[in-house]
């Protein structure tokens, strides 16, 4: 069985979240379509790269990027560092003749990631973004719901990606606060993932009309590189701040281009929200509705249910659902986050080895990034804005 080298470049939450799948995909899917190998963890801090690779389970580490990138060896590179160093590190890696997964959201803005598009298109290699919630099971029934016609044609999609963990004043201006560093705020770092539901689910987004408010205008300054997703505070109030130049929330009207409307919201603001990244899509023939913090469920309503039973039902997800023949046996046995990393890498390693392409890819998180700048213009202009549409 084929083994690929993956060079890892950074440690943090996402490099745990990655690690977990390369360890844990074979177990699931077997025979699997390659094998992962750990082979170079890469940190910009040292300490954080040595303990990354005794800890998440790395042949070799290092603080250089660039050597990895370049390292015959390698085969695959994961890119797992913060926004702004997804552009250098994915142009080199592509020029290089590797293939990339390439954590979201894929750039700063639609500028960087068309050239990042064209990197990749002219090495000829694999290229996957990792929108990974689109692989919880129960998000793949809903799409294969709506292919099989089961809700008819699809009127309205309401999706929403609310958090708590910085309405905190005192949680810290991490690198998710910073423009330079993260591109936007809310928008980027959680509602991109409801544009790719949205798009996945529905269809192509074409029209867009938003707002978005900074609730909390400055911040603790967080020193030291991962952020830690407000669980340190900053213990007094005498701690320098700094400006926040990102969105912390962001509500937008859509259009699709297949003739449906709906909304998406995104706040890390929302009190008593944890990781509520939902949708509602309304069709001809039914609705589905889906809460990632009940990633076992999907609720369904279809209009030729008995009239005395009518109303949203739960479908739990198992091995009769998409995915099911490499997880649990059981329906309801639990689906975690580290599944839909397991079933991303997956389905990537399948797609490099039958030499196919994986989706979402940088064609996606190009025109991901174009909606969000829409949405960022609509915002300032106070208008409707189009969208451009790409070669995807
Ligand atoms: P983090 O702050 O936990 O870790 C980032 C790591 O990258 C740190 O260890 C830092 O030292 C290292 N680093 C920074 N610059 C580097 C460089 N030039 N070379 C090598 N290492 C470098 O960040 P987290 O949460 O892991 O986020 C990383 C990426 O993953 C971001 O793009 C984020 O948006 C995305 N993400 C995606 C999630 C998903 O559900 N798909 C969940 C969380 C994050
Ligand atoms: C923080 O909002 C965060 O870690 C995002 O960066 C991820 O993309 C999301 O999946 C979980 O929350």
């Amino acid at each position: 069985m084929k083994k690929l080298n993956v060079g890892m470049i950074g440690g943090g939450f996402m490099g745990k979240a990655h690690s977990l799948a390369y360890a844990g995909m074979p177990m699931f899917f077997w025979p699997a379509p390659a094998i992962p190998h750990r082979h170079t963890v890469v940190d910009v801090n040292e300490q954080l790269a040595k303990d990354a690779a005794a800890r998440l389970g790395f042949d070799n580490y290092s603080t250089d990027w660039r050597a990895v990138v370049n390292d015959p060896e390698i085969d695959v590179i994961d890119i797992v560092t913060p926004n702004n160093t997804h552009a250098e590190i994915a142009i080199a890696a592509a020029k290089a003749g590797k293939h990339i997964i390439c954590e979201k959201p894929l750039a700063l803005g639609a500028e960087q990631a068309k050239e990042m598009l064209e990197a990749v298109k002219a090495a000829g290699v694999k290229h996957a973004v990792a929108f990974n919630y689109r692989r919880t099971p129960a998000v793949a029934l809903a799409k294969k719901y709506i292919e099989d016609g089961r809700i008819g044609k699809v009127l309205s999609f309401r999706g929403t990606y609310l958090q708590d963990w910085s309405a905190d004043p005192n949680s810290p201006l991490s690198w998710r606060f910073q423009k330079k560093i993260a591109g936007s705020g809310a928008l980027g770092d959680i509602g991109t993932h409801v544009v790719d539901f949205a798009r996945y689910l529905v269809g192509e987004i074409t029209d867009v009309n938003a707002m978005t408010r900074t609730w909390i205008p400055e911040r603790p300054i967080q020193t030291g590189g991962i952020d830690k997703l407000g669980t340190v505070k900053s213990g007094s109030n005498d701690v320098p701040k700094a400006a926040v130049d990102v969105d912390d929330e962001v509500i937008t009207m859509v259009k699709f281009d297949n003739g449906a409307i709906g909304t998406i919201e995104a706040t890390r603001n929302a009190w008593g929200r944890n990781n509520f990244l939902t949708f509602e899509i309304h069709g001809e023939k039914g609705s589905l509705y889906f809460n990632y913090e009940r990633r076992d469920e999907l609720q369904v309503c279809f209009a030729d249910d008995p009239s005395d039973a009518k109303g949203f039902r739960t479908v739990y997800t198992g091995p009769a659902t998409p995915y099911g023949e490499g997880l649990w046996p059981i329906p309801a046995l639990g689906i975690g986050y580290g599944e839909t990393k397991i079933i991303e890498t997956y389905d990537l390693f399948k797609a490099i080895a039958e030499d196919t392409e994986f989706s979402p890819n940088f064609n996606d998180g190009y025109q991901i990034e174009l909606i969000a700048d829409a949405i960022l213009e609509s915002a300032e202009k106070g208008q409707w804005v189009n969208i451009e549409k790409t070669a995807v």
